[in-house]
């Protein structure tokens, strides 16, 4: 068996229902070198008797240029669960075939999944993220800013800075008492620089709800947006300008679910005696006192990594107060923001991971069941929304099923490998540098793990606010930000735009990654800005940069180069990546993507047109740059 010839992967030329209802047969279409086979199986383990199915499959076509065969089989439609493999057969070789790889023997995981029922949002699929940190943004009502030593939390007075773009260094461990200005006014005012500068159209906000901290992931109040960054009302007027389209697309808004804990302010607790109710810490008759797992009444209790500031959650069993008050009942705090007139698209879940009851730090059973119940809780208010975990490894363990998130942060398999493979360095700047093959098979790798609406729903951002920067670990160089754009928006999953990561803002591990925005770089006229918002029309050009195919074409790793094709039943693009920091020319071989001989490609940046010659492409690639190559 050839294996240079075999694809398949779930794009619309290969399966003809990524999301299947269980009333739709699965129809797999499986390629290979034109008369290089003998046979092929699918194969598929179903859920519902626990068992291996095997499904021949016929021969179907031949490609347009002559070199492929296509093959196909029909998985019958049912509501199970279920999980498939290719057997292929030249005589007596066998290769199998998963969204792993191809392999001599069996497989025993990366199978593809077939999830009947289960949908991710196309708003994910089809848009770009723009996450930004509130109190740094833009400061749009200076009248609710707070104040030099306003009041003091923790030990630490309230410091109002004035707007400036260097170092956010820590102030005696009081960086969380630091504050810039920025607010929802601001991010309304800015809504033009987000969706029609930038392009940008889902807005991703970390925390906004009532806390102490610049953060906010100590949360207060959960029913109220924080007076620094506005008010109740204002965002219901913030998220109706950013779903009108009077100013540029319609955009959708996320928000920062911080539930694993709360803040020790919070009433529930109430550490500082700041309410006038009892909380758990003051009383324990506390209505609120089986809300939280105390060792040691009161001074010893679970919290996100110990930090007594944020006393963790205790999500007892179905049904416990605490998991209605977070989403069970319709007043909850994930419902009550979900409908009107608030209507906000989707929730970022903090901490997800951990979830659980007793203080038992998650990763269990009683984390999922959490899960799936506020997955329901969602969905019942509204079944478009975004349910986006924060997670940095695989998070299959929350996605595999279909039953719990839609999608992850996607530290594990977009950050970390594009980062190195760029910068040399990882997402906290230490050194760590890929070639070009193992930059592909990490990807490869961790694309599997995920079904293919998840995949394509994943977060993929270059930077975040508990990350370096992506501009500090690139050493400032502005092309290496120009070359991750380029993979960003042409890769599988939901680009997202950690604000400033579009001019290539500098900065630091937390607090320094968190800098004030500088308006007078993040212009149309700025170079990077200008290629972030062409790339995203392009990407919003081709729906085949979206939810086409994925097929590696080249990996060299002597140049630094990589080649890709991204395609459907409407166009086949190849994008070519230079990481190197000289001119290469770059020979793609589109007779994989079935280019024919004498056809035409165009480079969507330069609008350069090039002939297909013997089954290739040949494009002179800057350093650090791209070409994306279109027919
Ligand atoms: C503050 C200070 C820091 C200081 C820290 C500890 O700013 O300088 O080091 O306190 O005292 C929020 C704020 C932070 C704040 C923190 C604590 O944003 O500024 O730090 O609260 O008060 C793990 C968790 C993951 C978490 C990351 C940061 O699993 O959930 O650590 N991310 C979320 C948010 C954060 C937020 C919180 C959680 C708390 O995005 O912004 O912090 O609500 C590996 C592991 C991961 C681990 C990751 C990073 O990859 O696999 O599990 O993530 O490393 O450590
Ligand atoms: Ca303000």
């Amino acid at each position: 068996v050839e294996w240079n010839g075999l694809f398949h992967d779930q794009g619309p030329l290969y399966d003809n229902h990524v999301e299947p209802t269980a009333a739709q047969a699965v129809t797999l279409t499986l390629r290979t070198f034109k008369g290089d086979i003998t046979s092929a199986n699918i194969k598929y383990y179903d859920s519902a008797d626990g068992a291996f199915h095997w499904v021949a499959m016929s021969w179907s076509a031949n490609d347009a240029t002559g070199n492929f065969d296509f093959w196909k089989g029909t998985i019958p439609a049912s509501a199970s669960k279920k999980y498939y493999r290719f057997q292929i057969n030249d005589g007596t070789a066998t290769a199998w075939l998963n969204a792993a790889g191809t392999t001599s023997a069996e497989p025993s995981s990366g199978d593809f999944f077939i999830l009947p029922g289960f949908t991710t949002p196309a708003w994910m699929k089809n848009g770009v993220m723009y996450q930004i940190f509130p109190d740094r943004f833009y400061n749009g009502d200076t009248s609710n800013d707070v104040a030099n030593g306003q009041y003091t939390y923790a030990g630490c007075a309230t410091e109002k800075h004035a707007w400036r773009t260097s170092v956010v260094s820590n102030v005696s461990g009081c960086n969380s008492a630091v504050f810039f200005g920025g607010d929802l006014a601001g991010i309304d005012q800015k809504l033009g620089y987000i969706k029609n500068t930038v392009g940008a159209d889902i807005i991703y906000l970390n925390p906004i709800f009532l806390s102490p901290t610049n953060h906010k992931y100590d949360t207060e109040d959960y029913m109220t947006v924080d007076p620094a960054f506005g008010s109740n009302t204002l965002l219901q007027t913030l998220s109706a300008d950013i779903h009108s389209t009077s100013n540029g697309p319609k955009g959708y808004l996320v928000l920062d679910g911080v539930f694993n804990h709360t803040g020790d302010t919070h009433a529930w607790f109430d550490r500082y005696h700041w309410w006038t109710t009892n909380g758990a810490y003051e009383s324990q008759s506390s209505p609120w006192y089986g809300y939280y797992t105390f060792q040691s009444w009161p001074g010893t209790y679970s919290a996100f990594f110990g930090i007594p500031s944020m006393p963790k959650l205790d999500y007892g069993a179905s049904g416990s107060a605490v998991r209605n008050a977070i989403y069970g009942s319709s007043t909850s705090v994930v419902q009550t923001w979900l409908k009107a007139p608030y209507a906000i698209d989707g929730w970022r879940l903090d901490a997800a991971q951990y979830f659980d009851a007793g203080g038992n730090n998650g990763s269990d059973a009683t984390n999922h069941q959490i899960t799936a119940e506020l997955r329901n809780a969602v969905k019942s208010v509204n079944p478009n929304a975004e349910i986006l975990g924060e997670f940095w490894g695989n998070a299959s363990p929350w996605t595999a099923g279909g039953d719990q998130w839609d999608s992850a942060m996607n530290y594990d398999g977009f950050m970390q490998p594009v980062s190195e493979w760029i910068t040399g360095q990882d997402y906290n700047g230490n050194v760590a540098s890929i070639p070009t093959s193992q930059f592909d098979s990490w990807l490869h790798g961790t694309r599997a793990n995920y079904p293919t609406n998840v995949q394509q729903t994943m977060s993929n951002a270059l930077g975040s606010h508990d990350v370096t920067r992506f501009g500090n670990r690139a050493g400032g160089d502005i092309w290496k930000t120009y070359l991750a754009l380029f993979f960003q928006m042409t890769y599988v999953g939901t680009p997202t735009i950690y604000y400033g990561d579009e001019y290539g803002m500098q900065g630091g591990a937390d607090p320094d990654n968190r800098r004030t925005f500088d308006w007078t770089v993040g212009t149309s006229t700025n170079s990077a800005v200008a290629l972030t918002n062409k790339l995203i029309t392009i990407r919003n050009t081709y729906p085949a940069l979206r939810t086409g195919s994925f097929m590696t074409l080249l990996t060299d790793d002597t140049n630094k180069l990589y080649a890709f094709g991204r395609f459907d039943a409407t166009n086949r693009i190849a994008v070519a990546l230079n990481n190197d920091s000289v001119t290469h020319t770059v020979t793609v071989p589109v007779w994989q993507l079935s280019m024919t001989n004498g056809s035409t490609v165009t480079e969507l940046i330069s609008g350069t047109r090039y002939t297909v010659q013997n089954g290739q492409v040949s494009v002179a690639v800057n350093g650090h740059y791209g070409a994306i190559l279109a027919q």
